[in-house]
């Protein structure tokens, strides 16, 4: 799938080397993600993309920009990014949602997709290397399950549906990545779209990875005959065939730390036969009407609501970069409002006629991102220096030009 275009990044500046620490999920600390200091080598970063039924909400926007953050370190580092996202636009509520509204499955996600493609370069999101959705990846989808297949790691259940299972079996290393205790993981399952009840399956956790056709759903022919694909083997597929095995970071919001992550790496590990990720990586949640916003309970905000009541793309980013990506945190109204003021606030200063020295405003915004990406932090760095420059009483040679390139590059914020 084609994805988005790009914003031009500006002309990386020389910066002090260093690496980028973020919170892993598996190791449950801060630690560096992405290659060391020296070590020259691309980093590698797959995030789950969208079930493409609606409008992109601000919790996805979160999440994505989240991982923008996560890119655009990276390559102020020097780093080359191979980033992938997957599009799965084959899905229960996808389905459900175009019998309802009686339009066809493929108009509505591709309809979805384009609305979502111009969101994130409305917010200046960069492009993922790789965008496939799960349609275009049965293919590879299909090479992964014959790998199960052959070496016995799943299962066709005895019920007249024949749907085929991976064999959950005790692994050793299931759980790393989720420190769930069985109970927890159970009714995790249960509530993302997992069947731990299911007779015939020989444990609950066990995860559908090919269910056979049935009347009135898309089906595609393979090798364990016609049907389509389970979540979780899809996202370990296109990972590991578009960027290898060991990707430097799996990542996505927190709802899906259990079961999908946990199921992709062991799903990834049992068809590669080497670790999945390094490291797991979650964006917190966006609440609205004390709940997680979610398109299947309808209280949301679009990108495209704010975008069409003309708020301007940079401080919807703004307003959303001004939380912290660990902590849930609930949508007001008042956050867009505020990242005006701030946006008004950093346009007056770079092109006003007095400026004070932005390099230690620009090295405090780079280690405050390296280490865990404080961005709510680093917005606050930028915005005392537009106030000092605004009161200053001559112009610091470039230091307009570099901040503006510095909001760009690393933040995604044009002031320009
Ligand atoms: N297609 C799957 C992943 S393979 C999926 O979860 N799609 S989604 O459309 O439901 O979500 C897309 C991304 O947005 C996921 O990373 C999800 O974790 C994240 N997300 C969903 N709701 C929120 C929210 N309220 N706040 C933050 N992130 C969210
Ligand atoms: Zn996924």
């Amino acid at each position: 799938m084609q994805s988005w275009k790009s914003p031009a990044l500006p002309g990386r500046q020389d910066t002090a080397p260093g690496e980028l620490r973020l919170y892993d999920t598996a190791v449950q600390a801060v630690v560096p993600v992405g290659p060391s200091p020296g070590e020259n080598r691309p980093a590698t970063m797959y995030v789950c993309g969208i079930t493409p039924y609606d409008a992109t909400h601000l919790g996805h926007a979160f999440t994505y920009l989240t991982f923008d953050l996560v890119n655009r370190v990276w390559r102020d580092l020097g780093v080359d990014v191979r980033y992938s996202q997957n599009v799965t636009d084959i899905d229960d509520p996808l389905l459900e949602r175009a019998g309802l509204t009686g339009v066809d499955w493929r108009d509505l996600a591709a309809n979805q997709i384009a609305l979502f493609a111009s969101d994130m370069e409305a917010l200046r999101v960069l492009a993922p290397d790789s965008f496939l959705t799960v349609t275009e990846s049965l293919p590879l989808i299909e090479d992964a399950m014959s790998v199960l297949h052959s070496t016995h790691q799943i299962y066709q259940i005895g019920d007249d549906t024949a749907d085929w299972y991976f064999s959950f079996d005790g692994r050793p290393g299931f759980g790393r990545e989720s420190h769930l205790d069985g109970d927890q993981m159970r009714a995790s399952f249960a509530d993302h779209g997992g069947d731990p009840d299911r007779p015939g399956k020989r444990h609950p956790l066990d995860a559908l990875v090919w269910r056979q056709a049935r009347d009135n759903e898309p089906w595609w022919e393979s090798v364990l005959g016609p049907g389509r694909p389970g979540w979780h083997l899809e996202c370990a597929a296109i990972a590991c065939s578009t960027l290898g095995t060991g990707i430097d970071l799996q990542g996505g919001g927190s709802d899906l730390i259990f079961p999908h992550h946990e199921m992709c790496a062991i799903q990834g590990q049992a068809f590669t036969g080497l670790p999945f990720a390094r490291a797991f990586v979650h964006s917190s949640m966006v609440w609205l009407d004390g709940e997680k916003m979610s398109k299947s309970k309808g209280n949301l905000v679009t990108v495209s609501d704010l975008l069409g009541q003309r708020a301007d793309p940079m401080a919807i980013r703004l307003a959303l970069l001004g939380h912290h990506y660990r902590a849930d945190w609930q949508w007001h109204p008042e956050f867009l409002a505020q990242a005006t003021r701030r946006l008004d606030l950093w346009r007056e200063a770079v092109h006003a006629v007095t400026s004070v020295d932005a390099g230690p405003a620009i090295a405090a915004v780079r280690d405050l991102l390296r280490d865990d990406l404080r961005a709510d932090r680093a917005l606050e760095v930028i915005d005392a220096w537009a106030v000092a420059s605004l009161a200053a009483e001559e112009d610091h040679p470039g230091a307009r030009q570099q901040m503006a390139d510095l909001a760009d590059g690393l933040l995604g914020v044009g002031i320009a």
